[in-house]
């Protein structure tokens, strides 16, 4: 996985370099994870992008709770942005995304109407922090078509889209920008998806904070996948030894090998084996 270390110096840069592209953007296509989609935010996406019309792309939902997604997406309406969960793996996005794409710009498309203008391809940019599924995003919308359209009239030389079905452009390039820093929960959880690098913060933090989350929230799946019963176990560390010794995660002289556990844990809860999941619910957030 491709990790940017983010300095001021960087921010600065990719802000410019977003805020230039979107003189010739239509609608942004904003990615987070369903799973923790105010966490996987930019804090100055809006600011950035200013009016420019949104929608809002909750990815990854084949790994987040269902229930809890649909949740978030209500939230968004309420807020009133469009927002819809996808997966960029398997789902077939190109006509919906142009859809939606098509009724938020619904207002603008009638103007030029009026105005005489004949139609012509919107163009999208796709933006959000590393890991969220980007470039498999635009990898699906654009499948058909993956070789350049070239430099297109009135569009710097430099910039290039890929078409994604005969009405819809999107800048081949996604715009990565950086992560919430504020706040030590959030952080948890970017490091518990593996949205920033597992060096940032300490394993054993994330790995308790996940062990907890899913004892409070999902304790059956928990059960279910190690093979363990919550009611015999009392601690945290508890809970990580039993893991640790039905999976074998022994150092010789049959101690636990916490490392390991740790990264069969936190392996297994990214990749979805645990089930899916979601770590930011309304209710306890907003
Ligand atoms: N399960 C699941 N995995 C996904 C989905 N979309 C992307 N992924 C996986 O998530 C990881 C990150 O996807 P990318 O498309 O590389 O993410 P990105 O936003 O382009 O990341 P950067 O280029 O690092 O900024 C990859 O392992 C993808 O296979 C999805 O809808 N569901
Ligand atoms: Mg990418």
């Amino acid at each position: 996985m491709k990790q940017i270390q983010w300095f001021p110096g960087h921010m600065a840069k990719a802000r410019r370099q977003i805020e230039e592209k979107l003189k010739v953007i239509d609608i942004v296509y904003e990615i987070v994870d369903a799973r923790i989609p105010l966490s996987s935010s930019n804090p100055m996406l809006n600011e950035i992008i200013k009016n420019k019309p949104k929608l809002i792309l909750l990815n990854k939902d084949d790994l987040a709770d269902p229930k809890i997604t649909n949740q978030w997406i209500e939230y968004y309406q309420n807020k009133g942005f469009i927002a819809i969960s996808i997966n960029s793996l398997t789902d077939n996005l190109e006509k919906t995304i142009y859809q939606k794409t098509k009724e938020i710009l619904s207002e603008s498309i009638l103007k030029d109407e009026l105005k005489g203008l004949t139609s012509r391809p919107f163009n999208a940019m796709v933006l959000g922090i590393p890991n969220v599924g980007k470039s498999q995003f635009i990898n699906n919308i654009a499948k058909k078509n993956k070789a350049k359209t070239g430099n297109l009239p009135g569009i710097t030389k430099m910039q290039s889209f890929l078409n994604a079905g005969d009405n819809l452009r999107v800048y081949d390039n996604p715009g990565v920008l950086w992560p919430k820093f504020e706040d030590e929960v959030t952080g948890m959880k970017l490091a518990l998806l593996g949205s920033i690098k597992d060096s940032i913060l300490p394993i054993d933090d994330v790995a308790l904070y996940g062990i907890e989350y899913l004892k409070t929230n999902y304790p059956t799946s928990l059960e279910k996948r190690y093979n363990i019963d919550l009611k015999t176990l009392v601690t945290n560390i508890e809970i990580l030894d039993e893991i640790g010794k039905r999976r074998g995660c022994l150092i010789s002289g049959g101690e636990i090998d916490y490392e390991r556990v740790f990264n069969l844990f936190l392996n297994d809860l990214r990749n979805g084996l645990l089930g899916r999941m979601s770590f930011e619910r309304l209710d306890s957030n907003v």
